[in-house]
């Protein structure tokens, strides 16, 4: 069985993908520079090359919309972190509950993804019942909990994590209550039951630490081939992926990866993500992007390398800082569910147009931009703005202006601006309002912004600007029609607002 059915994990999805190829060529054809929107998403486009791209998730973090909105657009596949453990889905023996479980594959339901279950058979988040049994009764309870859970999941996962991290580092079999009662036949017997509860699912051993060529993933490689030897169902093996900037790139990650395939098994990078010594620096982060590419190039270099699954996609819920002290920024989205430069490195490593991490340069400023004012009708419009370089190269700030294009309906023709709070500092912060010759629509002023010195390093932002402009008799404004107004109120990429290095327009489109 381990040499069929790949093609569920690379489905694309349909009616949003056909609408979100349409939306791509209008925006295309008004010419301007590409949004990560324009481009497809990072499962889009890895979809086009045959994989998926996937995210973990955890059920607290569903009910952050803003965190729900990226989630469930940008990724083909997610991981439950937690909610399909063995601690939450039988705490009392005999006693299930796949409540948790179950909100996520709905999820993943509404949002046309394929969902990995994670993890059957793990020496961790292992209720105390499990480790208290007798070891002659710790069999049976293995194999009721495989044979319930993946029955329930049924048809709603396409893969099972179900053997989890049965390696130490040196490759020797880490001690476990099953590991006690069966020796290392649990790993057998866990897949035979498994895939006699659910015969279509695909069945992985997953661990860390096996992303390189090394004793570990040499004793990975020993047990699947025996395994496979013996006829046990096995489909692929989970390399989890988490990378540290300090501790180097996996040896030969592509060849580790070749080998499995050339057992004839999948492969799956299942819980990938970087972290580093806090604080981040340029060179951390770009180090940190060059893993992230390097993990998308293997995979895509193995044909048998059926996906990638991050282990969250923001810093905001990411496992690290609270298992390394001191460590973290680890993701591909900050915490405020901003892109870093290592999310525009996996998009170019896909294949993305011009992605603005390839070269770096001034090319690579982004303009983002949130409403700071609930009120449209008012005498003041508010804006908050923020650059961020995803290049490979500083930008100096005294270079660079960016426009706010908006109307100034009736009243008076003088402009007070003002910065209110920029951790750059207000004082680096110029502000003006220029009219136009011509009145475009939605706009016949702009606020332009710039700044008395300062550099933007690669992967840096300058943070929120708080801005805010007023007439000189203090009439209102009707901003609902303003070229650059939003509605937004977190930080998202504006193509309405421009940025302009040495006078050029390097982001954003004109009125
Ligand atoms: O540790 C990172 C991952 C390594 N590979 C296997 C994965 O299953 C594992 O995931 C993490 C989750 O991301 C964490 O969220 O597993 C941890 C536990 O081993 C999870 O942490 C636990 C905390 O330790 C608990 O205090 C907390 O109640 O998450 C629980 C639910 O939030």
């Amino acid at each position: 069985m381990n040499s069929v059915k790949r093609c569920r994990h690379s489905r694309t999805r349909g009616l949003p993908t056909l609408l979100a190829g349409a939306l791509t060529l209008a925006l295309t054809l008004t010419g301007g520079p590409a949004t990560a929107a324009q481009q497809g998403t990072l499962h889009e486009l890895a979809a086009a090359q045959g994989k998926y791209f996937g995210s973990a998730t955890d059920n607290s973090e569903l009910p952050d919309a803003a965190y729900t909105a990226v989630l469930g657009s940008e990724f083909g596949q997610i991981t439950p972190g937690n909610s399909m453990k063995w601690d939450t889905t039988e705490p009392v023996q005999g006693q299930f509950n796949f409540a948790k479980g179950d909100v996520i594959t709905d999820f993943a339901a509404q949002h046309g993804q394929s969902v990995r279950g994670h993890t059957l058979v793990w020496h961790s988040q292992l209720p105390s019942w499990v480790g208290a049994l007798p070891p002659a009764e710790v069999e049976a309870a293995m194999t009721h909990h495989v044979t319930e859970e993946a029955a329930h999941y049924r048809g709603k996962v396409t893969a099972w994590d179900v053997v989890n991290e049965p390696f130490n580092e040196d490759g020797t079999f880490r001690t476990s209550p099953f590991h006690t009662a069966m020796g290392t036949d649990y790993i057998a017997t866990a897949l035979r039951a498994a895939h006699a509860a659910d015969p279509d699912a695909e069945l992985y051993l997953n661990d860390y630490n096996i992303e390189g060529l090394g004793a570990k993933s040499d004793a990975m490689y020993a047990l699947v081939s025996e395994l496979l030897d013996e006829g046990v169902p096995l489909d692929g093996v989970g390399m989890q992926a988490h990378l540290a900037v300090q501790y180097g790139f996996p040896y030969q990650m592509q060849a580790n990866m070749q080998r499995f395939a050339d057992l004839g098994l999948d492969v799956a990078v299942t819980e990938l993500d970087v972290r580093m010594q806090l604080p981040a620096d340029a060179a951390k982060i770009a180090t940190q992007s060059t893993y992230y590419r390097q993990v998308v190039e293997a995979c895509l270099a193995v044909e048998r390398c059926v996906g990638i699954t991050v282990w969250d996609y923001t810093d905001k819920y990411s496992w690290v800082p609270s298992t390394f002290p001191g460590q973290g920024a680890a993701n591909l989205y900050e915490e405020n569910l901003l892109p870093k430069p290592a999310y525009y490195a996996v998009r170019t490593a896909l294949g993305g147009e011009g992605g603005p991490g390839e070269g770096g340069g001034p090319g690579a400023l982004r303009a983002q931009y949130r409403s700071s004012d609930s009120s449209t009708g008012d005498n003041q419009i508010k804006p908050g703005l923020q650059l961020v370089n995803t290049g490979g190269t500083a930008v100096s700030l005294s270079d660079v202006t960016v426009r706010y294009w908006f109307t100034a309906d009736n009243g008076a023709s003088r402009y007070s601006t003002w910065c209110d709070w920029s951790p750059i500092g207000c004082s680096s912060v110029t502000h003006r309002v220029a009219a136009l010759g011509t009145p475009k629509a939605g706009a016949d002023h702009y606020l332009e912004v710039g700044f008395t010195g300062g550099s933007l390093a690669p992967g840096a932002a300058t943070g929120e600007i708080q801005l805010r402009l007023n007439k000189s008799d203090w009439s209102n404004f009707d901003e609902s029609d303003d070229y650059s107004h939003g509605t937004g109120t977190s930080y998202a990429d504006a193509s309405k607002i421009t940025v302009y290095v040495g006078g050029e327009p390097v982001w954003g489109i004109e009125p």
